[in-house]
């Protein structure tokens, strides 16, 4: 973790008490200067930090930073965000940083956060938009006991997750698309990348990236009219830490189906909330191009699609257009 990072959390943990330069270097081992250096840096960022000549500063507690602090309070989930919670102003990925600490050995609901990504990743070699405290950039590590053949089942379950959160919001209208997007009127409002790591036949841990667009007001013009976000769907602000809490809750509660019972309950209510089945579809996946109608998804999460021969595909992999 950075000193500016590390500074930040300890202006958030005052939690809305004055804290003066001095004392923050203690806290730090850096110099007063150092602290100052920095704080100038964090406010030309727009942190909303404020100072009283002989108090010190203080973080505004209105502020709608995704630091664990914040997250924690009130979080209703046994493990997720329970254990350690990885927070930065900014990171290349979130997703690269949970899975080097997969690899060392991360419990299952350690999470990485972010306020900025500067190398946000897609699937494939594709980027993500991730602008400083518009969106949440957030990875979850899993150590789920399945198959490599039903790792989009991961992907599956998150979007479901994401889509019941979403519901929550008065005036967002969304559908899942198979099998990494949320959409609001047809325009990507999240996206999930699901990365995993195998030994053998089972898989040792899956991390899951969560990109979801919240008071986001543009977009890059490359990705201008397929992106949206929270605000621009509804014109309103919509407070990240309340969303992020309530997602890892959503999440938590499919996981624990997920691992009681199945993935059934889930593949059920996936197909409730998108709006692909019946539909007819090209799928681009390696290599190949399948068009056909949307027939179902399998148990392992895959797209079944009827082409017009009557023959039908399986696809694990791939970018869907709906025709
Ligand atoms: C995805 O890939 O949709 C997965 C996005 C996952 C992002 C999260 S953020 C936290 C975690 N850490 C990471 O580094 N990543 C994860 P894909 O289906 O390949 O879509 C990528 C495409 O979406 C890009 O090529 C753009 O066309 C478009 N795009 C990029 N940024 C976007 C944004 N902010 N909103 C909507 N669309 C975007």
């Amino acid at each position: 973790m950075t000193t500016r990072d590390e500074l930040l959390i300890h202006l958030e943990e005052a939690a809305g008490n004055w804290v003066s330069s001095k004392s923050l270097g203690d806290i730090l081992g850096v110099s007063r200067s150092t602290v100052l250096g920095h704080i100038s840096r964090l406010k030309k960022d727009s942190y909303p930090i404020e100072y009283i000549p002989h108090k010190g500063y203080a973080l505004r507690e209105t502020s709608d930073l995704l630091v664990p602090r914040r997250i924690r309070e009130g979080l209703e989930t046994k493990a997720f965000g329970k254990k350690e919670i990885l927070y930065f102003t900014e990171i290349d990925s979130t997703n690269l940083k949970a899975k080097g600490l997969a690899a060392s050995g991360a419990p299952e609901g350690t999470i990485v956060i972010s306020e900025r990504q500067t190398k946000g990743r897609g699937r494939k070699t594709r980027g993500w938009f991730s602008p400083p405290r518009d969106g949440i950039y957030l990875s979850l590590i899993l150590r789920p006991n399945i198959a490599p053949r039903s790792a989009p089942s991961m992907t599956l379950l998150t979007a479901v997750a994401i889509a019941e959160t979403l519901l929550a919001v008065p005036g967002l209208e969304i559908a899942i698309k198979w099998p990494n997007d949320i959409l609001a009127r047809g325009r990507k409002l999240a996206g999930i990348l699901t990365e995993m790591s195998t030994i053998g036949e089972r898989i040792d841990y899956a991390v899951v990236g969560l990109g979801l667009n919240v008071n986001t007001s543009r977009f890059p013009d490359e990705i201008e009219d397929r992106a949206t976000s929270i605000l621009i769907e509804t014109g309103q602000r919509v407070r990240r830490v309340t969303l992020a809490k309530e997602y890892l809750k959503w999440h938590e509660e499919y996981y624990d189906v997920f691992q009681r019972i199945g993935f059934e309950p889930i593949r059920k209510r996936w197909k409730e909330l998108t709006n692909m089945m019946g539909q007819q579809v090209t799928v681009e996946t390696i290599g190949r191009e399948y068009t056909g109608k949307v027939q179902d998804i399998d148990d392992g999460g895959a797209l079944i699609l009827r082409d017009e021969t009557g023959g039908y595909h399986r696809v694990i992999f791939g970018d869907v257009t709906l025709r």
